[in-house]
């Protein structure tokens, strides 16, 4: 099934303000009940957020909404594209809070208040995932830079990591008896990486806060990286040391490195990585022959950040 939400508001005759008394709207509705009743799983994307534009597009036709919210990986909602859609009408977005520790100078809990105040931007970013399928999403959100900013790294820090929450009540993919991985879903950046001005945090897509299947209220998103890195529904950031686990990393280590940096002369052991599906519109499948491109066409942006590195070893 797929889920159509009413006309968005155009960005232009959207101020912070009025996004903002939406928002607070939409929680109250939330507190009494009413939530229950708007197409569930869109529940908490359903709000209007502004943003100024971000001055990244890649001028590619966007990939339509309905396909951007329908067709996701998100397996603590289940392993299938349509799972999250379908079965995380029970996830309450909010209240939320990301709480950022480890070596950091002033550790910090930020509530979705604190969160929605950063300068939000619009930015159309291309999207790889490791299956070689990829979208071209209008994402709003801020650079994860200026979170950083304000809890100050200690020197000693070298890495980010990242944790979704565990709520098996409102994720039917982490209860039952076979769970695809262990929770929670982890992931992590080298500093330098996460600091990149093309790293964001997002609580919005298509001009509206995220719906529960693209990871609401606030996800990753890295888009040089393969889409496993975006992390959804986060609750912790902590700088480490040494290098932080990752999920798939973990879970098949010869298939899915640390960097996971889109890479088309880098196979995945199991598939090519040369070519690439691009979604738009006819749903799924299509003819997987657009070329996929070094760090996903953001190499002027990031190549230096790998400078003198192996990336077939550090793949
Ligand atoms: N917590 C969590 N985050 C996750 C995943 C997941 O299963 N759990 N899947 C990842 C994968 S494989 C992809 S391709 C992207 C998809 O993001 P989207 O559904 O918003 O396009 O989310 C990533 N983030
Ligand atoms: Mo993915």
């Amino acid at each position: 099934m797929r889920l159509y939400r009413p006309a968005p508001i155009p960005g232009s005759e959207i101020t912070p303000e009025s996004a903002w008394i939406m928002r607070r709207d939409l929680l109250r509705l939330g507190a009494a009940g009413g939530l229950a009743l708007a197409a569930p799983s869109l529940a908490f994307g359903a709000t209007e957020l502004a943003a100024k534009p971000g001055g990244y597009d890649p001028k590619e036709p966007l990939t339509p909404e309905a396909d951007v919210t329908s067709i996701n990986n998100f397996y603590e909602f289940g392993t299938g594209k349509a799972d999250p859609a379908e079965k995380s009408a029970d996830f309450k977005p909010a209240p939320w809070s990301v709480k950022v520790d480890g070596l950091v100078g002033k550790p910090a809990e930020f509530d979705l208040d604190q969160l929605m105040a950063f300068e939000l931007e619009e930015r159309v970013y291309r999207m790889r995932c490791v299956e070689a399928w990829s979208m071209v999403i209008p994402w709003i959100g801020f650079p994860l830079s200026a979170l950083l900013d304000r809890v100050e790294p200690l020197g000693s820090a070298k890495y980010v990591a990242f944790e979704t929450v565990v709520r098996p009540e409102e994720m039917p993919g982490q209860r039952g008896v076979f769970q695809p991985l262990p929770w929670p879903y982890v992931e992590g950046l080298r500093l330098d990486e996460a600091r990149h001005p093309l790293t964001i945090l997002s609580l919005g897509v298509y001009g509206k806060t995220l719906p529960n299947q693209n990871g609401a209220p606030v996800r990753l998103v890295v888009p040089w990286k393969y889409g496993f890195k975006g992390i959804k529904s986060i609750v912790r950031i902590t700088l480490t040391e040494d290098e932080p686990a990752s999920t798939w990393n973990k879970m098949a280590p010869n298939e899915y490195g640390f960097y996971a940096n889109v890479n088309p002369e880098v196979d995945h052991p199991r598939w090519s990585q040369a070519t690439e599906n691009r979604i738009g519109g006819g749903g799924f499948f299509g003819s997987n022959d657009r070329p996929t491109l070094m760090f996903n066409g953001y190499g002027d942006e990031v190549a230096s950040l790998y400078a003198g590195m192996d990336l077939k070893a550090n793949f």
